[in-house]
């Protein structure tokens, strides 16, 4: 504690620290709450470094990204209507946008933004309204940002079949659970669906989609809610922002915000993708997408859907025979149970396939 204090106070020079509590449920990096004597409130992270191998970049990212965004932001003034907001970067006492500790431990900051609030679940029609508007109010706020100008902060993020190729390197070497029937019925699931692994990656190469500025992370967790209007006012978590495809960010989106059980639930028999929140996110979507969407891009929504569920399924798939190193853990099962559940969201999405494909038709 007195440790992070210290870090804390080279983020707040001027005033004194109130506070410092352990912040939101994210599965990789640290987050803290700071509140200083002047009820300055910010956030505080040290970044996962055994995931973010190459953390500056995520610093670099987010500087160019926070600045394009609030350029775009302040000239779209005339629109008063709504709120949107991005965390502001807050400086060290030497003017960095970042701290390196004695022991290598990489520290940022960001503003905290104020009278809003995050959810684990979508909680009604308007919350999923919002969910969609947020994401397509974010990608129409970075499609002109050049995605050549970022880094790539993780190397493979949601590139399939690069994470197919991992759970095979980790199963050949594992022999972790391999009798426990969920495990069991993993493989079966993940056997099945190799060659689907490589949809999204193959349009990118065909050129029927196009590299651009993505979130990388836009789960219902990660969207902001203004806490008196009820409207989305931004998403955050901004390390994932990288070149990608829109097409990660639309099926991560509706992958968490469609699974009214959330991720973390144990009745594996009941998880399901809700079709009618399905079609009020895409209907927040897609009205604004329109003006950077090309046809190629709403024939690879459904897939988009149906293959971030079952590559975040495979990822804590591999993490549990791997011995649980990436996502963090409260026991020994959590990442099977919870790739289990992204499985079974998967073979909803799958068994509800005319049904979704239906929706983008009515909606495009
Ligand atoms: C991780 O750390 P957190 O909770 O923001 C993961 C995402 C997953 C998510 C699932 C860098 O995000 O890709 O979708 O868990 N982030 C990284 O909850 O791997
Ligand atoms: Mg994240």
């Amino acid at each position: 504690m007195i440790h992070l204090a210290k870090i804390a106070a080279q983020f707040c020079p001027d005033s004194s620290l109130k506070t410092i509590c352990p912040f939101g449920a994210g599965n990789v990096n640290d987050t803290y709450l700071v509140e200083t004597a002047d009820n300055i409130r910010f956030i505080l992270q040290r970044i996962n470094q055994q995931v973010f191998q190459k953390p500056k970049r995520i610093a670099e990212n987010l500087r160019l990204f926070t600045e394009h965004v609030q350029r775009k932001i302040l000239a779209d003034k005339r629109d008063f209507s709504r709120r949107w907001e991005t965390p502001a970067i807050i400086k060290t006492t030497s003017g960095e946008d970042y701290l390196v500790d004695q022991s290598g431990d990489f520290w940022r900051a960001i503003s905290f933004i104020e009278g809003t609030r995050t959810f684990a679940k979508i909680l009604n029609t308007k919350h999923a309204s919002e969910a969609g508007y947020a994401l397509a109010k974010f990608h129409s706020l970075t499609h002109d940002l050049d995605p050549k100008t970022l880094h790539d902060t993780l190397e493979g993020f949601h590139v399939t079949p690069h994470y197919l190729a991992k759970y095979d390197a980790v199963l050949a070497k594992t022999e972790r659970d391999l009798a426990d029937p969920y495990v069991k019925e993993g493989m079966a699931f993940i056997k099945e669906r190799r060659c689907f692994a490589s949809t999204l990656e193959d349009a990118k190469q065909r050129g029927e989609l196009a590299l651009c500025t993505i979130h990388g992370d836009p789960k219902i967790d990660n969207i902001l809610i203004d806490e008196e209007s009820n409207q989305a006012v931004g998403i955050i978590d901004l390390d994932t922002v990288k070149p990608g495809l829109v097409h990660y960010d639309i099926g991560d989106c509706l992958r968490s915000c469609c699974n009214p059980l959330g991720e973390e639930t144990e009745h594996f028999d009941a998880v399901h993708f809700d079709t009618d929140l399905c079609r009020v996110i895409l209907r927040g979507y897609l009205p604004m997408a329109r003006s950077f969407f090309q046809p190629n891009d709403y024939d690879y929504l459904y897939d988009s859907i149906r293959l971030i569920a079952f590559e975040l399924g495979l990822r804590f798939f591999t993490d549990h025979l791997a011995g649980n190193i990436y996502f963090k853990a409260n026991h020994a099962s959590h990442n099977l149970n919870r790739a289990i559940v992204q499985f079974r969201l998967t073979k909803d999405i799958e068994a509800n396939e005319s049904a979704i494909r239906a929706i983008i038709a009515e909606l495009r």
